[in-house]
């Protein structure tokens, strides 16, 4: 959907429920539940507010203080416990193992709308899994692909390329292997591609891990960190064995730590999300629907902004540097 659609729905959304208080200050409760403790989540945390005070909606906010399926399936039960909220805004942290505790809350009559990883395919028209309103968030696969080639460009095309990544069956850090995997095959025939680690989120896994292959692999160009943890890991590595400017870095999330990273020239290209947007339109949907929209799109991708040396000082490109106040 194009964004001028969605502005004009979230505008269209504001208006219609300004003027019927009663609709959303009595109906519309919304329980937000992210992945994790991190600076995306919270940048999207940001956009969750701000539509609820724009659409007059109330937001129960829970946070998994750790990655995974039991950290965030308690919460997710204790929301439907609660019997008040009509709508539950969440990021699955597994694409399978999350399925089953969401059909639940569909099943209390909650609708789920997904953000920034989704359930099963993603696709839920024709996919396996169908009761999600819409999945708001990057198309991770997209990602991948523009990381490997910001990467290959970066190293000049030839040398080993490493992934550190954080959980196997997570839409979107698998998505972001998978687009980087497909371009380097198909592109860059004199890369080879190690990986991805599974750091689990723990940014001092992703330093050892990328410390452990610095050190095994005398060819090692580049690294792929897949997220905040990742990218941040994967830098602490090179800077410590001395090898920044070397070893170059692709950075996914555009947190302070990885612009810094950049201006020290450790990383290459960090790749900007738009959590913002994902929580900002989630809320918008969850409105929409309430008040009677039926057309809703099931997907909607956010898109990006691509951060390099030469363009991080523009504002229309640093303004998508994640900022949590
Ligand atoms: O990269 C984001 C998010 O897109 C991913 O699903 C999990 O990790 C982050 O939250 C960053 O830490």
């Amino acid at each position: 959907m194009r964004k001028t659609t969605l502005a004009a729905l979230a505008a269209g959304v504001a208006i219609a429920l300004a003027s019927q208080p009663t609709l959303a200050a009595d109906k519309l409760k919304i329980g937000f539940l992210p992945g994790v403790v991190d600076p995306f989540y919270q940048v999207m945390q940001l956009g969750v507010e701000k539509a609820a005070k724009d659409l007059g909606a109330e937001v129960v906010t829970q946070v998994p203080p750790t990655w995974g399926v039991e950290a965030q399936t308690p919460l997710l039960d204790a929301m439907v416990a609660r019997g008040d909220l009509n709508y539950i805004i969440i990021a699955p942290v597994d694409k399978d193992q999350m399925v089953g505790p969401l059909k639940t809350a569909a099943d209390h009559g909650i609708k789920i709308i997904t953000v920034d990883t989704y359930l099963g395919d993603g696709d839920y028209v024709k996919g396996p899994v169908k009761f999600p309103l819409s999945y708001i968030g990057s198309d991770n696969i997209e990602g991948g692909r523009i990381a490997a080639r910001g990467l290959a460009k970066a190293i000049g095309g030839k040398g080993s390329v490493y992934i550190n990544s954080t959980n196997p069956n997570v839409s979107s850090v698998e998505g972001r292997a998978v687009g980087f995997k497909e371009v380097m095959a198909k592109e860059f025939p004199d890369i080879k591609v190690i990986g991805p680690d599974f750091n689990l989120d723990d940014p001092n896994k992703a330093a050892q891990q990328t410390a452990a292959v610095l050190s095994r692999e005398p060819n090692l160009a580049g690294v792929f960190g897949t997220n905040v943890f990742s990218a941040q890991g994967a830098g602490t590595a090179v800077v410590n064995a001395g090898l920044g400017g070397h070893v170059q870095v692709v950075a996914y999330d555009a947190t302070q730590l990885a612009i810094e990273l950049m201006d020290k020239g450790v990383v290459s290209l960090v790749l900007a999300q738009k959590p913002f947007d994902m929580g900002y339109l989630a809320v918008a949907f969850a409105a929409s629907d309430a008040a009677g929209v039926t057309s809703l799109p099931p997907r909607v991708e956010t898109g990006f902004a691509i951060i390099d040396k030469d363009n991080v000082k523009d504002p229309a490109i640093a303004r998508f540097i994640y900022k949590v106040k």
